[in-house]
């Protein structure tokens, strides 16, 4: 049964939300993946919101560009935390970052970077994670190849030699 939902306006969104589903594919939480728009489908909309958390559902992440009403409206129909996800489809996306990180106060949207995907994934980890232990473990391992990959980087920049006045 899905933990996370992963929503987005059109299957044009599809190659940046890959990198979501990816990320929870690999930290082993169960995901679906929806076409639902705000503005096309508004109706299914309101089913989906109102019937995710008696299904299970833990978080949603939605994305949605150009006037990305999409998670702000998932929002209002749900109790549950939804992540919002800017997709840079025009105006360089952000016409949707504004779109969906501007909600009216007791309406809120976490809301990542422009086509931000990863990050609202790690998101929902993170909160999940509060209540899910083995799943905490999963994510400390991922956090420690963060810091190895940094590491590794500096290695190879202290390596390079071409330059008389470089003192490391
Ligand atoms: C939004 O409109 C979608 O989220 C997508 O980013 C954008 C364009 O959609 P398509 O015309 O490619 O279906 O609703």
């Amino acid at each position: 049964m899905a933990k996370v939902s992963i929503i987005m306006g059109s299957t044009s969104d599809l190659p940046v939300m890959r990198k979501a589903a990816d990320f929870l594919e690999q930290m082993e939480v169960p995901f679906e993946l929806h076409a639902l728009s705000a503005h096309r489908t508004p109706d299914a909309v309101e089913r989906f919101a109102t019937e995710a958390k008696g299904r299970g559902i833990e978080v949603i992440i939605a994305a949605a560009g150009m006037a990305a009403a999409l998670p702000g409206v998932i929002s209002a129909l749900t109790p549950l935390p939804v992540i919002g996800v800017p997709i840079a489809s025009t105006l360089d996306g952000i016409d949707a970052l504004l779109s969906i990180v501007q909600m009216p106060p007791g309406i809120p949207t976490a809301t990542v970077g422009i086509n931000g995907a990863l990050n609202a994934a790690v998101l929902a980890v993170r909160i999940m994670s509060l209540s899910d232990s083995a799943l905490a473990e999963r994510y400390a391992a991922y956090c420690s190849t963060l810091s190895a990959k940094v590491e590794k980087a500096d290695a190879e920049l202290a390596a390079i030699k071409d330059y008389k006045f470089k003192t490391n």
